[in-house]
């Protein structure tokens, strides 16, 4: 793909004439935003629909939840979806990422009973989409596992990547005729580590340096079935591509020394590795360095075998190559240290298996997320690395976002520079080679932020959970995203002349 670059000629002063390159992104890169079912949905027991690990974590330990809150109405898209589809056509949305609850359109997490209503909810948000030309890009799980499956040990279960395949049938036979575009997993890295080897994300289960890594195993393996299926089965007649979501954050070396370069890359195989080496890898497997080290840290800690799992050699042909476009959802960066910075950890764990130091600079602004600083040059560098590690993938950035506290208003500027940047980094990627091909914002709306309840704004739109209606209103980054778009041009000098949102012709 070729960027064209248009040369436009601007007057300075009276006379003096320069020439500034106006860099373009191509028309048929795919703007959109993205959004998660239970972060957005509610009619958490509308129907038929069945319970998730959400719904049974926030009901049964609400106190986990930074505000009490929780999923139940959040959004209400389950009876506002033709007002979010009206915010895509006032951006000019190219596409739109959402997902599927699993236990909407399964009750009991298996092929039967299918609920008619979650099929009918899906049809109609996707009917309406392409009734305005927006293309919906489809996960099929972002985090909500019908709490059934998850009795019968969830992920860590090796039955589990049949149920997933299951799962995916239905999906494709129902859906597949018009969506185009699949994800099968949002972020390995928060399912497992945050899931199975924390108490940061549901089902909570603490599982510190053992449940994390038979997550890894399990999902990677579900990833592939429900690519294979789709491949074998679909592909032919209904004409789209399969791919997966990882989260990938920047991890670069405090110092320019030997020993914090390869602390930041085998922090790297930790964070990432462990669910993009078996599937983009040429060699496939988990990568090889990290697997080394828990298995020396397992000896060393009296386990008789490493508590990382093995991949027998067919399951590793049958992961590698299995996806056709690398999905990075991105948002931040770390300085790694191998002596610096170092923190205690629970034994055994990932981070402690990793054992390195970990360093923000000041410098960089903080959102209203902890973990979340504006770096510089952090998509580039996470794109590029990846590009040369995996043999040039296609590639979409499936999230990029920033937060601000729940009083921010509609006046967004620190959102607004965090994207333009953001969007500047993806134009370097596709001049330096990258195939990336779209770009998904963090989020269409506010919604329901995981633990941290509805503390945390991400919204373009921003989104009233007092008024029972839910209304939407767009911020200043919305009309921002909305003029880039339109364009295809970042104009860093670009000030909305009002803040009354409207959809422009032929949407
Ligand atoms: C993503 N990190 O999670 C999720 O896909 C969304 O559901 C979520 O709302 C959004 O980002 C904002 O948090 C992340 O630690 C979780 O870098 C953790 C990180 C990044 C993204």
């Amino acid at each position: 793909m070729k960027v064209a670059l248009v040369l436009s000629v601007i007057a300075l002063g009276c006379s003096a004439l320069v020439t500034k390159q106006e860099r373009r992104f191509p028309d048929d890169f795919l703007f959109g935003t993205a959004t998660a079912s239970y972060q957005i949905e509610g009619g958490w027991n509308a129907d038929d629909k069945g319970e998730n690990i959400w719904d049974h974590m926030t009901h049964n330990h609400p106190n986990v939840i930074k505000d009490g809150s929780n999923g139940d109405v959040a959004a209400d898209t389950y009876h506002n979806y033709k007002r979010d589809v009206e915010m895509m056509r006032e951006l000019g949305l190219d596409a739109y990422r959402f997902s599927l609850s699993w236990s909407r359109i399964l009750p009991d997490g298996l092929s039967n009973p299918v609920s008619a209503a979650g099929i009918a909810f899906y049809n109609n948000y996707i009917d309406e989409m392409l009734k305005y030309g927006i293309t919906p890009m489809v996960t099929l799980y972002h985090w909500d596992l019908p709490q059934k499956l998850q009795d019968l040990g969830g992920f860590a279960n090796p039955l589990f990547p049949d149920w997933f395949e299951e799962y995916a049938r239905v999906v494709y036979d129902n859906f597949g005729d018009r969506v185009k575009h699949w994800i099968t997993f949002n972020e390995p890295r928060e399912i497992c580590l945050e899931g199975y080897g924390s108490t940061t994300k549901a089902p909570i289960l603490n599982a510190t340096g053992i449940g994390s890594y038979l997550c890894a195993k399990y999902l990677v393996l579900a990833h592939a079935k429900a690519y294979h299926l789709y491949n074998n089965e679909y592909k032919s007649s209904q004409g789209g591509e399969c791919g997966i979501t990882i989260s990938v954050n920047w991890f670069g070396p405090l110092t320019d020394t030997e020993e914090d370069r390869f602390a930041a890359e085998i922090r790297r195989q930790a964070e990432w590795g462990l669910y993009a080496e078996p599937i983009f890898s040429e060699q496939g497997g988990f990568p090889k360095e990290f697997t080394e080290r828990v298995a020396q840290k397992s000896a060393e800690q009296g386990y008789r075998s490493s508590r990382l799992p093995e991949f027998t050699e067919e399951e590793k042909q049958f992961v590698r190559g299995a996806s056709d476009f690398f999905g990075v959802n991105h948002y931040t960066a770390y300085l790694i240290s191998a002596t610096e910075h170092i923190t205690q950890n629970v034994v055994p764990s990932l981070y402690d298996d990793v054992g390195v130091g970990v360093y923000v600079p000041e410098e960089w602004p903080q959102s209203a997320s902890s973990w979340l600083t504006e770096s510089p040059d952090s998509i580039l560098n996470v794109l590029n690395h990846l590009n040369q590690k995996y043999n040039n993938p296609k590639f979409y950035i499936t999230e990029n976002g920033w937060s601000s506290p729940p009083s921010s208003g509609l006046i967004d500027d620190d959102r607004i520079r965090y994207y333009r940047a953001a969007l500047e980094n993806c134009l370097d990627a596709i001049d330096a080679g990258v195939r990336l091909q779209g770009y998904m914002a963090w989020s269409l709306m506010d919604n329901f932020e995981w633990m941290e309840g509805l503390t945390e704004r991400f919204g373009l739109y921003h989104v009233d959970f007092e008024d029972p209606l839910r209304p939407r209103t767009a911020r200043k980054s919305a009309f921002v995203y909305k003029e880039i778009i339109k364009t295809r041009v970042i104009d860093h000098s670009y000030e909305p002349a009002t803040m009354t949102m409207t959809i422009d012709e032929g949407r």
